[in-house]
C-alpha cells in the first residue's frame, strides 16, 4: 500500500481561502502524489509563542491526506517551493504568513533530522490540526493515540 501522508495548511495573511485552495491543487498536481482528501477551512485564532493572540489576523487551517511514495524530505522540499510561490516570508517564529505547509504524519514514520521531525512535534496538542484531520478521517491515529482523544484533551 502507498504510504498515507497528512499535510496541514495554515494561512493568516492575504486571501487565505484562495491561497489554501490553490496550494491544495498544486500539491495534487505534483508528480508521484495523489490527493485523497481535503478538509473544509477552519477559522482559528493565531497561536503565538506566548499564547493565543486575538489581535493578530486569524488563521484558516485545513488538512489534506495524500498517498505518495516520495521520501518525506523530498515532499518537504516540494512543499517549501509551493510556500515560496505564495509569497511566504520567514521572519519571526510563528509569525504571520501567507502559507504554512507542515507534514503532520507520514504513515507513523519516525524522523528526527535538522529540517524534519515526524510526527510533527506539536500537532498532538493543536485543535487547529486535529479538528480538520478528524473531519476527513474519523479513525485517525497519531503516535498511537486516537486523534479524537487528543482533540478532547487539546487546549481551546
Ligand atoms: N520542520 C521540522 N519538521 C517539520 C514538519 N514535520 N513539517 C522544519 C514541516 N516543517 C518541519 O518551519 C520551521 C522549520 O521546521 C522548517 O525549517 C522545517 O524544516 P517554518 O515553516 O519555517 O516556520 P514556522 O511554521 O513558523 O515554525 P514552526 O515552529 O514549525 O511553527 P509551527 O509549529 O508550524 O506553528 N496558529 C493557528 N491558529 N494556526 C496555525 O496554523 N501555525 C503556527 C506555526 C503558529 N500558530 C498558528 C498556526
Ligand atoms: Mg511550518
Amino acid at each position: 500500500m502507498t504510504p498515507r501522508v497528512v499535510i496541514a495548511f495554515g494561512s493568516n495573511l492575504g486571501d487565505r481561502a484562495e491561497t489554501i485552495v490553490a496550494a491544495a491543487r498544486e500539491i495534487a498536481d505534483l508528480p508521484g502524489i495523489e490527493l485523497t482528501a481535503l478538509s473544509s477551512l477552519h477559522e482559528t485564532p493565531a497561536l503565538k509563542p506566548h499564547g493565543v493572540d486575538f489581535a493578530a489576523p486569524a488563521y484558516l487551517n485545513a488538512i489534506a491526506i495524500v498517498e505518495t511514495d516520495l521520501d518525506p524530505h523530498e515532499l518537504l522540499a516540494r512543499l517549501r517551493e509551493i510556500e515560496q510561490q505564495h509569497g511566504r516570508v520567514r521572519e519571526e517564529r510563528w509569525g504571520d504568513r501567507t502559507l504554512d505547509l507542515d507534514i503532520i504524519d507520514a504513515d507513523g514514520m519516525a524522523v528526527t533530522t535538522d529540517d524534519l521531525t515526524l510526527p510533527h512535534p506539536r500537532a498532538h496538542e493543536r485543535a487547529f490540526v486535529l479538528e480538520p484531520w478528524l473531519e476527513v478521517d474519523p479513525e485517525a491515529v497519531l503516535s498511537g493515540r486516537r486523534v479524537s482523544d487528543l482533540l478532547a484533551e487539546a487546549p481551546r
